[in-house]
């Protein structure tokens, strides 16, 4: 496949509420493409809500239900209980969330619809914030990170959302980037053949929320990749395989640039460089990124 062969059909229309940049809306236009226009997607309080609808209008064309923030994946199993009594089994159902509605308010909710093997797909974008209401930090935001709430930069470091999921042993789980969006269209075509809860989350580099110029995301988004910030893989069946550049590091065949190259180009990390380098807190993510490669390679090489 390639760029090129992707379907021509939009269901993410023109002259929406997005920012400029917005991967968001990138991956999504990706993520429709793969699905087709049976689709019913359930979307919670998050950018993707404004982005869809500013009443009257309406930018995808394909239905939508906006959902409370917590409930997106228990409005999924009732929209696919729906659709099944229907007969209308042919139908995708496609949550789509931000990382404070699956990483935070809506994990329980989530959690119970993978272990009802609720027959539907799960996408968590994450911008690593909650982005729609000015940045605040998420249980995704990474250590050292500035948000409106975490002035100083994040103490924390981030939860490890996929593992979480892993531990409901789905048919499929995968990690993609907004950046990628082949790699993005291939893991969504294989989880819409496969039937039972499926999870996919997105990395989706933020401009106004990271702090970067809004023609960088694509970069940004790499940059997580090539530093090892970010891994590529999918489990299938509990199997986990990594991919593209993320498989080189695993098997040690390429060694990631230092975390630096990505953290040093966005404006959420200024304090650890200005007025003077944070050598402690620096040292701390490095440290924390190689410890989460070291046990990747113990689990899944
Ligand atoms: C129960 C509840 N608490 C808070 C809000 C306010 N709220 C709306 S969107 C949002 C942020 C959503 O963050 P995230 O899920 O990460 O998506 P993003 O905004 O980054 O796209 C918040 C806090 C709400 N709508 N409902
Ligand atoms: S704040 Fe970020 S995620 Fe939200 S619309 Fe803007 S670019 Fe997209």
């Amino acid at each position: 496949m390639a760029l090129k062969d992707f379907p021509r059909e939009e269901y993410v229309l023109q002259g929406n509420a997005a920012c400029a940049g917005c991967p968001a809306t990138m991956a999504l236009r990706t993520v429709l493409k793969a699905l087709g226009k049976k689709t019913v997607m359930v979307v919670p309080a998050c950018c993707t809500a404004v982005i869809q609808s500013l009443y009257p209008t309406c930018s995808f064309d394909i239905p939508v239900m906006n959902i409370a923030f917590e409930a997106c994946a228990a409005g999924a199993s009732g929209i696919r209980a729906a659709l099944d009594q229907q007969g209308k089994h042919d139908h995708t159902v496609l949550s789509w969330a931000g990382d404070g509605g699956t990483y935070d308010i809506g994990l329980q909710a989530l959690s119970g619809a993978l272990e009802r093997q609720t027959n539907f797909i799960y996408i968590c974008y994450n911008n690593q914030i909650y982005s729609n209401t000015g940045i605040q930090r998420s249980g995704a935001t990474p250590k050292g990170a500035w948000t409106t709430t975490t002035v100083g930069g994040k103490q924390e470091f981030r939860k490890d959302m996929s593992e979480i999921i892993r531990a409901h042993h789905l048919p499929y789980a995968a990690q993609a980037s907004a950046s990628r969006p082949l790699d993005l269209f291939e893991k969504v075509k294989k989880a819409k053949d496969i039937k039972g809860p499926r999870y996919i989350e997105i990395l989706a580099p933020c401009p106004p929320g990271w702090r970067f110029g809004m023609e960088k995301t694509v970069e940004m988004g790499d940059l997580a990749i090539d530093t090892g910030a970010y891994a590529l893989f999918e489990s299938i069946d509990d199997n986990v395989v990594f991919n593209g550049k993320s498989k080189l590091i695993l098997e040690e065949k390429i060694k990631p640039k230092p975390i630096e190259e990505w953290i040093k180009n966005q404006g959420r990390f200024k304090h650890l460089f200005y007025p003077k380098r944070d050598e402690k807190c620096l040292a701390e993510i490095q440290e924390h990124y190689d410890q989460m490669w070291d046990r990747y390679r113990k689990e899944y090489l």
